[in-house]
């Protein structure tokens, strides 16, 4: 051996300090594409808004049928209230009207919301970018952040684990 247990354990210690810090940054949201001020934000900035509180569920895949797991009530920002940070375009009249949002995790995993469906029904009221559970902070390895449609039939697929961003599209046909 080289190195002397005492020698070894700072260096392993800054080495795991290191790479808590990538993860803490790699926890970020983005807005981006057809918004007016595109913009990223920290899960510690997330835990700093305005908040709601969604009821326990029992997350249950729409492929399968098959029940996953009961979860514990989830607090986070409203999707909706974080678009209206980052502004709906609009740059003829009635594309807002258009637009579709497109949530995609660090795995590739992407669903998508309407502006209809956020802004001009109820589903909007309940769909949020969650960083508690059950009064507990949920940490990368729980998912953070995570997003969730409350008030989908079933919940899994739009319960999006590690969320990276929200990509705006003014759509066309
Ligand atoms: N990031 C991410 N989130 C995801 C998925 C995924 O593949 N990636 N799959 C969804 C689907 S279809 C299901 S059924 C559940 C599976 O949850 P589990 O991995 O906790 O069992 O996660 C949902 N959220
Ligand atoms: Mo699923």
């Amino acid at each position: 051996m080289e190195h002397s247990g005492t020698a070894a354990a700072p260096h392993a210690n800054d080495t795991a300090q290191r790479e808590h810090e990538l993860r803490a940054q790699d926890a970020t949201i983005s807005l981006t594409g057809d918004f007016q001020r595109p913009l990223t934000l920290t899960l510690n900035q997330l835990r700093a808004h305005a908040s709601v509180r969604a009821d326990p569920f029992d997350l249950r895949c729409f492929t399968t049928n098959r029940f996953i797991r009961k979860v514990d009530s989830y607090r986070g920002v409203l999707l909706k209230d974080l678009i209206e940070v980052a502004g709906l375009r609009n740059d003829r009249p009635g594309d807002f009207k258009r637009t579709i949002f497109i949530a995609v995790a660090h795995d590739g995993y992407a669903v998508t919301f309407s502006w209809h469906e956020l802004f001009n029904t109820p589903i909007g009221e309940r769909v949020l970018v969650a960083f508690e559970r059950g009064d507990m902070p949920l940490s990368i390895d729980d998912g953070a952040p995570l997003l969730f449609s409350a008030a989908d039939i079933l919940p899994a697929p739009r319960h999006v684990k590690r969320l990276a961003g929200i990509v705006a599209r003014v759509v066309a046909p």
